[in-house]
């Protein structure tokens, strides 16, 4: 079985982050190790006056005994970064890490052409540094635009221009670049993914549930994570992850009102459980 490490935040309520990603992840036969890097009342979407607990001081100390007791991953996943610090530390995990360790990074701190409450564009042209250490990379097209310091289009481009966006995360220093949120027809969403080793570019699009919902980039980079520790193939990965979100946000309409704060993703696990 594989064992990896996912480094993100714990918000308590909010059905994002480390909620998500433990269940997922161990849902689909991978041993989950968590980093916790802050804990949070809530998340930070639509909620005001939540806590937040930098855990920056404890990281270190927290990889020493991993490495003192010989453990190692089969990937490291980090997504929500609290600080600088943080991004550094994560640099720094990825240096020292074995030759077979897969480093998944999701840029998790903007969303809808802007940044999550706390993140500065300073903060997001750091994580692309951190993003230079990647496999893979998950950004959506507002955290890939604020990385690369270029203007946010939020509608109306072509595959050239997403071929170019691709192209520029490969040029940071990343081996492969997914982007997320990418709308090439009306009424469609999906992804789209390069390989810079192979120069392929390639695409999935599904129907579009006119809904936002928070936490739905954190399902699909884990369960894209959890697929490719189930030795499915990139691609065939981030379909499943782009099936099994939609999946998600469908089961969620009826009660939305209830659910605002983040998807019902623990209906859908026997769909994805089936499909691995
Ligand atoms: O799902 C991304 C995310 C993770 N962690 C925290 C957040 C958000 C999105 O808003 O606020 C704390």
């Amino acid at each position: 079985m594989k064992r990896i490490v996912t480094v993100q935040d714990i918000s308590c309520l909010g059905k994002c982050s480390l909620t998500v990603a433990l269940p997922i992840i161990s849902a689909m036969g991978v041993e989950a190790v968590i980093l916790p890097t802050a804990v949070l009342s809530t998340h930070t979407g639509g909620f005001t006056g939540f806590t937040f607990r930098d855990l920056s001081e404890d990281i270190p100390k927290i990889i020493d005994h991993w490495k003192a007791e010989n453990i190692g991953f089969d990937a490291i996943y980090t997504g929500y970064l609290g600080s600088f610090e943080q991004i550094d530390q994560m640099k720094a995990f990825v240096d020292a890490k074995g030759d077979n360790t897969l480093v998944f990074v999701d840029p998790a701190m903007a969303d809808n052409g802007k940044l999550y409450t706390g993140f500065t564009p300073e903060f997001a042209r750091h994580m692309a540094t951190l993003c230079a250490k990647a496999d893979i990379i998950v950004p959506n097209l507002t955290e890939a635009s604020f990385m690369l310091d270029i203007p946010y289009v939020e509608s109306g481009y072509d595959k050239a221009y997403i071929e170019d966006v691709l192209k520029k995360l490969c040029g940071l220093g990343a081996k492969c670049a997914v982007l997320t949120g990418v709308e090439l027809e009306e009424g469609k969403t999906g992804f789209a993914m390069y390989d810079s080793k192979t120069g392929e570019f390639s695409y999935y699009q599904n129907n579009k549930i006119d809904a936002k919902f928070h936490g739905t980039g954190d399902i699909f980079s884990s369960v894209t994570l959890g697929g490719l520790m189930r030795d499915k193939s990139l691609y065939e990965a981030l379909k499943l992850a782009a099936d099994y979100t939609r999946k998600c946000i469908e089961t969620t309409m009826p009660e939305r009102d209830y659910h605002w704060y983040g998807v019902q993703f623990e209906k859908e696990i026997p769909y994805l459980v089936e499909r691995l």
